[in-house]
């Protein structure tokens, strides 16, 4: 079983992807929206929350754990687990689906994201050519979180990024909610956009019968109405409690 988490809807692509790639898998999604938005967190108060919900994942059954979360990847997780079960970050197989060509990429996230400078740090590895501009879009998960009309993202986005554009060969979607407002960022930006939903991961080696499960630990009729609207899935979501 492959478990893919986020702190709320961001991950849902990712896991859409996934699920088409490899259809037989079984699937387990956990949203952590008791505490989203993880973006404006402190380091110590995500590790802890990283710890307990990925330990509920694997007591569940999942081997595999993509953090479908850039903040949550930044934290260094995947170092810092405690368990037996495979943890997978995203933003260094991120970095790669960045055109070889950009010379000058921007990267979009959260605050917490920003500062950690993960990206910089692997991009910096990766093409120590390449200049790098980290940008902190503080609202926007929360925006779409909440479905927030297409209209006001734009009017957020074009008052946060227009100064950037033309300015740089590709920008990083580097939120996983972010790809939800595709579209406006193409309409501000009118460059290439990189996101995670493509990342290159190594296929699990035993299938399963190609169950979904997707769990909240906020409100689970929430997460079904949000489904709805953005996936159009029709998958029933559960509210689990998940303690210390
Ligand atoms: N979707 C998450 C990310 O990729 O960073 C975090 C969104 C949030 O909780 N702020």
């Amino acid at each position: 079983m492959i478990g893919v988490f986020d702190s709320g809807i961001g991950g849902l692509r990712l896991l859409d992807q996934l699920r088409q790639r490899w259809g037989q898998e079984d699937f387990i999604y956990l949203a952590d929206q008791a505490h989203v938005p993880y973006g404006s967190l402190d380091r110590d108060t995500l590790l802890e929350l990283l710890q307990q919900n990925l330990n509920w994942l694997e007591d569940q059954g999942a081997k595999t754990i993509v953090v479908a979360c850039n903040t949550a990847s930044a934290t260094g997780i995947v170092r810092r687990y405690i368990g037996q079960a495979q943890v997978i970050e995203i933003i260094s197989k991120t970095c790669e689906l960045i055109p070889e060509s950009a010379r000058k990429i921007l990267v979009l996230a959260t605050p917490f994201t920003v500062q950690s400078h993960r990206y910089k740090q692997v991009l910096a590895q990766q093409r120590p050519q390449a200049e790098v501009k980290e940008v902190g879009l503080s609202c926007l998960a929360f925006m779409i979180e909440h479905l927030c009309p297409k209209q006001e993202i734009l009017a957020y986005l074009q008052g946060e990024l227009r100064a950037y554009r033309g300015q740089y060969d590709a920008a990083v979607l580097a939120c996983t909610h972010f790809p939800f407002a595709r579209e406006q960022f193409a309409e501000v930006l009118q460059i290439p956009l990189i996101d995670s939903e493509s990342i290159a991961l190594e296929a699990p080696k035993k299938a399963g019968q190609g169950t979904l499960r997707i769990v909240t630990t906020g409100s689970g009729e929430q997460l079904s109405r949000q489904l709805h609207q953005l996936m159009r899935w029709d998958t029933v979501c559960e509210h689990v409690q998940i303690e210390k």
